[in-house]
């Protein structure tokens, strides 16, 4: 089945924002930086990636007769966030299970920023002493099992709702978005730099590039993933899998090369969810600059991936880039003793 034959439950406003980001191009005084904003895509608690997967994984849900979609992140997840105003959207319950992924000191982590709005959108938020993992875990199927033994349908959506069948269809999609979006612009991002953890966004990308450039005519371009999960071998096989499982869904028509699949490390410090110097400058300079606001866990630390590549030059000075925001803006409540 093509990617335009998947059934798609719209949740965003329609395609994201694309604008340049000149004071930074000029800074930096290398390629020309634009950003594709799924930070502000959807007026569903702040949108961002998830809301955009979340777009093919609804059909399915709703197909199966779920009434409660079980989710899974850390204490701050975005996702899960993005889970509780989806199912209030849709008037689904909600359970939320939130691991204690990052060891960060701040008084009231576990109380402002995502975990706050999703307690105000209903979630049934469930706190977890487990550690960072992107993987399957025993408290979620726990949580799925309480459903059901209280009567209700699940929906099970993993960490990131990347490893799922459908989970690379959200960014799949948004390749197709880009290219529409450079035929009316007259521009054409030879580069796109992404955040990467559970991978699915960097692997939709990837599937959805492919599928331009071998069914629709496109012309090749880099997609470059920086790590911020300081596991550099998982993000990396994880992202290979759903890439190659997405191409495959989508009838891509050959397989991917593994040049296609590039994930950088040197930009995600030593921990997930601990922002390093390159972080704190990277949010710094973005705000001071163009007044556009990253976090410290994820798009801090992409964009300091992305500052690093356009001063050394190995993104070339007559690229055009596109830096995908992904939103996760509300986390930053939780980081107050480091920003103030
Ligand atoms: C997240 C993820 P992937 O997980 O698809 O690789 O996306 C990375 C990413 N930027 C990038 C933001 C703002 C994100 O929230 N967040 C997770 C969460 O639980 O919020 C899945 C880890």
């Amino acid at each position: 089945m093509a990617l335009a034959d998947f059934p798609r439950h719209q949740l965003t406003f329609g395609p994201s924002p694309v604008h340049p980001v000149n004071r930074l191009s000029d800074h930096l005084g290398g390629g020309r930086i634009w950003m594709k904003r799924e930070d502000v895509n959807s007026g569903l608690a702040f949108g961002g990636n998830k809301t955009r997967k979340l777009e093919y994984l609804v059909p399915d849900a709703l197909a199966q007769g779920a009434d409660t979609l079980v989710s899974i992140g850390g204490v701050q997840s975005n996702h899960t966030r993005q889970v509780a105003a989806v199912a209030a959207h849709l008037g689904m319950k909600a359970v939320l299970v939130q691991e204690h992924w990052v060891d960060w000191p701040d008084a009231v982590n576990d109380r402002v920023g995502n975990i706050l709005l999703s307690r105000l959108m209903g979630a049934d938020v469930r706190l977890s002493p487990a550690g960072f993992s992107i993987g399957f875990r025993d408290s979620w199927k726990q949580a799925i099992a309480d459903v059901e033994a209280a009567g209700g349908t699940p929906y099970a959506i993993p960490a990131g709702a990347s490893d799922h069948r459908l989970g690379g269809l959200g960014f799949a999609n948004w390749a197709h978005e880009v290219a529409a979006q450079e035929d009316s612009l007259g521009v054409f991002f030879d580069t796109i730099v992404v955040c990467s953890v559970t991978g699915s966004t960097h692997a939709g990308m990837i599937a959805g590039f492919a599928d331009l450039e071998q069914n629709f005519g496109g012309r090749p371009r880099r997609v470059i993933g920086i790590d911020a999960s300081a596991k550099i071998d998982e993000t990396r096989d994880q992202v290979a899998r759903i890439a190659r499982n997405t191409a495959a869904l989508i009838e891509l028509g050959r397989d991917l090369r593994d040049d296609e699949i590039t994930v950088l490390e040197g930009w995600a410090g030593d921990e997930y969810g601990i922002p390093v110097e390159s972080t704190d400058e990277a949010m710094r300079l973005t705000g001071r600059l163009e007044g556009v606001i990253l976090d410290p866990v994820y798009e801090g630390k992409s964009m300091a991936g992305l500052i690093s590549l356009v001063t050394d030059g190995e993104i070339p000075r007559d690229s055009n880039v596109l830096y995908a925001h992904l939103g996760g803006q509300p986390a930053i409540n939780a980081y107050s003793g480091r920003y103030h």
